[in-house]
């Protein structure tokens, strides 16, 4: 019989974890990773959970649509660059329990906790479950340096967020036509942050928290990487580009025209309230 570690969807979870801690996204203990289980994977993985699982912890949130889902996550202050040297003591599978508010160990990480960030996983998850009916099942969070760097230099708000980097790398824009979400600086880890980071994700698949770092999220395992993979080479473009131009703002060459223009070429639903007229 296949082991838990051996499973594909296991895999696929420890090699993003290997790539962002080569991408520079994950010192120490930086950094968090979330998989919904598809109902096979729990039926392929039940043999190997262990036979007492975990206490039920209480999480101070609920989500309907989360009652007696499977998440593999990562540990709480466990380092992405230890995760494929060993991975059962640093990425775990949990239970929610039948009422969506609490969740238990069943696998892995022993005596240990899911991330200090699962709040906002928990609320993503229920969001982006919701919206993309029930296709969402990877949420991950990097330390992304550029897009760090970008919320150092200008306040911007979901929009100005979203033109600046469309307008930096085409491919933004086109992989992104809805948007990126800017949350202001929050304390990590706390119910406040989970229910701003949510409420963004209604209509943005990826959200970028101040000072902190970026949420991406995606069906699978490549479409959350390469999200995070796009926004932050994008910031890493404008921010040279911005350095190179001694500090200065950017005057685009794209404009709000050409963005409309392409997007009504290549049939994208770009956000047009973030369009001027
Ligand atoms: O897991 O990234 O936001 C550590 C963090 C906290
Ligand atoms: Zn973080």
């Amino acid at each position: 019989e296949t082991s838990i570690e051996q499973r594909s969807f296991v895999k696929a979870f420890v090699r993003l974890c290997h790539d962002g801690w080569l991408q520079g996204w994950h010192e120490s203990n930086g950094g968090n990773l979330s998989y919904r289980m598809r109902p096979e994977d729990v039926s392929a993985c039940r043999s190997f959970f262990n036979e007492t699982p975990g206490e039920w912890v209480a999480m101070g949130i609920q989500a309907d649509s989360l009652r007696g889902e499977f998440f593999l996550v990562t540990g709480a202050g466990r380092h992405f660059r230890s995760i494929p040297l060993d991975p059962s003591e640093n990425i775990g599978i949990i239970e929610i329990n039948q009422m969506g508010d609490a969740w238990r160990l069943v696998w892995g990480i022993p005596g240990g906790r899911p991330t200090s960030e699962f709040p906002s996983h928990f609320m993503i998850h229920a969001v982006r479950k919701a919206v993309t009916a029930g296709e969402n099942r990877v949420v991950y969070h990097a330390h992304t340096p550029n897009l760090i760097a970008l919320t150092l230099l200008d306040q911007l708000d979901s929009r100005g967020l979203s033109v600046t980097l469309w307008k930096s790398m085409t491919e933004c824009a086109i992989m992104v036509p809805s948007g990126i979400g800017a949350v202001p600086w929050m304390v990590p880890g706390s119910q406040e942050i989970a229910v701003a980071t949510s409420a963004a994700m209604e209509t943005h698949p990826a959200v970028v928290w101040s000072q902190h770092g970026t949420f991406t999220t995606g069906p699978d395992f490549d479409a959350a990487f390469g999200l995070m993979h796009i926004l932050e080479k994008a910031a890493g473009i404008y921010l040279s580009a911005r350095a190179a131009n001694g500090g200065d703002q950017i005057d685009f060459a794209v404009s709000d025209d050409d963005l409309r223009a392409m997007a009504e070429q290549l049939g994208l639903p770009i956000r047009a309230e973030y369009l001027g007229w």
